[in-house]
């Protein structure tokens, strides 16, 4: 596919100037000696033994034998691409930091989306928490939101981090199973914190099964704070908001899709980019006033509570646009070193255990795992200049020039020097704090119950079933009776219902401990209700000889102008003809292609009712059906519907009348039909 071009955009050109383009150059070794001949190792003679000297053979082999990295200990399989934020309007009034004043700035941005437990290989569309870390090349230096796709966490401590992800890794005595939480160690962990009981509940929804990284909220979840120049202060969240909506797989499928298309959320970003199209997210910001801080009943330095959007408003301050795949994935996506501690002046963190705890842990990981120097990578390096007297270390290529690396000096007037605050200089905000050393948890912290109670009370019933079928899936494949009986009372905990519900399924009895007196609810959490688009939607499009040619065209072309991506499927790769010399070539044949990379089918039918008798027409129909998603048939088609038994359900339409384009462009819309089974 041919690149279409972008606007300019500083971190790109910076990129640009570290790239090389190897295309139609010369072969030479790292030492830029020419070679001759790259494949075959020097031997003494053509059969003879190979020879020690062949330098060119040892530097290919051992500069191969060191490519990888160590990956990252969580979230290792990740991909990125960059894009621009823009703010709406200043924001002044809360804080000093530049990139949020100017309406007419374009910000740099690169965003890594992760899963976090399983390998840098695993499949794409595992139930997992996914990472959405962002950093964003200032003026003022690098600010990284490093946030998930949950707005909460499983600990409030992050010195329990090793164990919670020690528990959620493959088992370790046979490394069992790849990339699911599906597993005693995990539950086991889960039943022994309860501190982890509102993100189960989480984990639990349709949330960790997303169609699209286009279609998943992002958060940074801890509180941290935006100081304005005049010092005051004032608690924050973070929230990013899919301009696409939110939208889930559901689970059948995504297990499917693992084997099916492994790289299913990366090739849709990178189709969709290729294509010239963006993913858009608007950024969300959530105000304490300072004084308030103990005004709730939730503790906002606990990052196992979300602040309800009913009693705190989300307000749009923002727009984020990713645009512009990488280059090189290695050197972009898998260098990239992301870091909560990385702040400008304007923003700055909060006492929130969790949080302080990331802090550390960050660079700890990165300089072990990129390198001491990984800052000045070009994905890592700031837009604006940056100068210091750090010197050294393995991999340094900066040349700093001059005999002067200390500070404070005399011989070259004492710099680099120190910046005013006025001027930019970074001052932490001077938060008061007073206590004695002690290691426990505070009080404010121990009601577990409430937020998973209130995520429970919020979920339409189609989301109450989906989490109900995966505890039971998770729950089920635990061998540990005692581990099942231990989490149906942790789910009793949260509600009886949900527990016995599952305790039914798994065969344990139903649970022995009270339920969460919550009582409220947070309409802003259920993904239920969602903006109607079908931009960037994928209708494959199922041919046979013979099909109405006109009237394929018209709905095929009519989905286009809306912006929804077409794909031809056929029995054969081959040209397929239909009436009226309306011919198209499939993108797919019904062995490489499946039903399950569509959004939506359309059955464009043919002259040969045979044709439909091989069963793969009626595999792909059934495998839509079962999963919720809008099914479009020519009138011709309708008979195998019949045979389906699915005439007339829900989100199936059959193109009949003047009115069908707009009856299914609705029903595309709307997703899925999670009531017609
Ligand atoms: Fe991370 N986390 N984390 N984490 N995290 C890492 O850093 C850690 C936490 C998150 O795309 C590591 O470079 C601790 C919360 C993302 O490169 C490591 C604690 C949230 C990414 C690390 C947490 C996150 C990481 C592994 C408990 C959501 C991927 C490799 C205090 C707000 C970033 C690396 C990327 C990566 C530590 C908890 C998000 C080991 C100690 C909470 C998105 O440093």
């Amino acid at each position: 596919m041919e690149r279409k071009p972008k606007r300019p955009n500083r971190k790109a050109e910076q990129v640009e100037q570290f790239s090389r383009n190897n295309y139609n150059k010369p072969l030479t070794t790292n030492q830029g000696i020419s070679i001759a001949n790259d494949e075959n190792t020097l031997k003494a003679g053509e059969r003879g033994p190979s020879l020690l000297e062949d330098f060119m053979m040892r530097e290919k082999l051992s500069h191969f034998d060191r490519e990888r990295i160590p990956e990252r200990v969580v979230h290792a399989r990740g991909y990125g691409a960059y894009g621009t934020f823009r703010v709406y309007e200043s924001q002044k009034a809360l804080t000093k930091a530049h990139f949020l004043q100017d309406p007419s700035l374009e910000t740099p941005v690169f965003l890594r989306f992760s899963e976090v437990a399983g390998s840098k290989g695993a499949a794409e569309t595992v139930r997992d928490v996914r990472g959405f870390a962002l950093k964003f090349y200032t003026e003022e230096g690098n600010f990284d939101l490093v946030g998930n796709n949950i707005p909460v966490f499983f600990i409030q401590d992050g010195v329990k981090f090793p164990d919670l992800i020690h528990a959620v890794k493959p088992e370790p005595n046979n490394e069992i199973p790849q990339a699911s939480t599906a597993h005693d160690n995990f539950w086991d962990f889960i039943a022994n914190n309860e501190e982890s009981a509102h993100m189960m509940m989480w984990i639990m929804s349709d949330r960790t099964i997303p169609r699209s990284f286009r279609t998943m909220e992002g958060f940074g979840v801890h509180t941290f704070r935006l100081v304005n120049e005049a010092g005051k202060a004032h608690f924050v969240k973070f929230h990013w908001k899919p301009k696409a909506g939110i939208h889930s797989l559901v689970w059948d499928e995504s297990q499917k899709l693992s084997g099916i298309d492994p790289d299913f959320h990366r090739r849709d970003l990178w189709n969709i980019i290729e294509a010239g199209g963006e993913a858009v997210w608007e950024l969300g910001i959530q105000v304490i006033e300072e004084k308030d801080e103990f005004s709730f009943d939730f503790d906002i330095l606990d990052s196992t509570k979300l602040w309800p959007e009913e009693e705190v408003a989300v307000r749009i301050i923002g727009e984020m646009r990713l645009n512009r795949n990488v280059e090189n994935v290695f050197a972009e996506t898998e260098q990239v070193a992301l870091h909560p501690g990385n702040i400008v002046p304007g923003i700055d963190f909060t006492d929130d255990p969790l949080l302080q705890t990331r802090l550390f842990s960050y660079t700890d990981t990165q300089l072990y795992r990129v390198g001491t120097n990984h800052q000045d990578l070009p994905i890592n390096r700031p837009i604006c200049p940056f100068h210091n007297n750090q010197r050294d270390g393995a991999m340094r290529y900066i040349v700093d020039k001059g005999k002067v690396n200390y500070h404070k000096n005399s011989l070259w007037n004492n710099t680099p020097y120190e910046v005013n605050p006025k001027k930019g200089g970074f001052v932490t905000y001077p938060e008061k704090v007073n206590g004695v050393k002690i290691r426990k948890t505070a009080k404010s912290f121990v009601n577990h119950y409430s937020q998973a109670r209130l995520f429970w009370n919020s979920m339409s019933s189609w989301e109450r079933d989906h989490i109900a079928n995966a505890f039971s899936f998770e729950l089920g494949k635990v061998m540990s009776k005692s581990v099942r009986k231990q989490m149906i009372n942790q789910i009793g905990r949260v509600s009886t219902e949900l527990a016995t519900v599952v305790a039914k399924q798994i065969g344990v009895q139903p649970p022995t401990t009270t339920e969460s007196k919550e009582r409220r609810s947070s309409p802003a959490l259920s993904m239920a209700h969602q903006p109607e688009s079908v931009q960037w939607l994928k209708v494959g499009v199922l041919l046979t000889e013979g099909f109405d040619g006109p009237e394929t065209k018209r709905v095929v072309d009519r989905l286009k102008s809306e912006g929804v991506q077409i794909e031809y499927l056929s029995e054969k790769q081959a040209k397929v003809d239909g009436t009226d010399q309306v011919s198209f070539i499939p993108d797919a044949s019904f062995l490489t292609g499946s039903p399950l990379l569509y959004d939506s089918i359309y059955v464009a039918g043919g002259k040969n009712p045979d044709a439909y008798s091989v069963g793969q027409m009626d595999y792909f129909i059934r495998e839509q059906f079962i999963h919720y998603k809008p099914i479009g048939v020519a009138k011709s088609v309708e008979p195998i519907l019949r045979k389906l038994g699915i005439v007339g359900k829900e989100g199936v339409l059959v193109n009949q009348n003047e009115d069908f384009l707009q009856h299914y462009l609705r029903a595309l819309g709307k997703q899925r039909f999670f009531a017609r089974i």
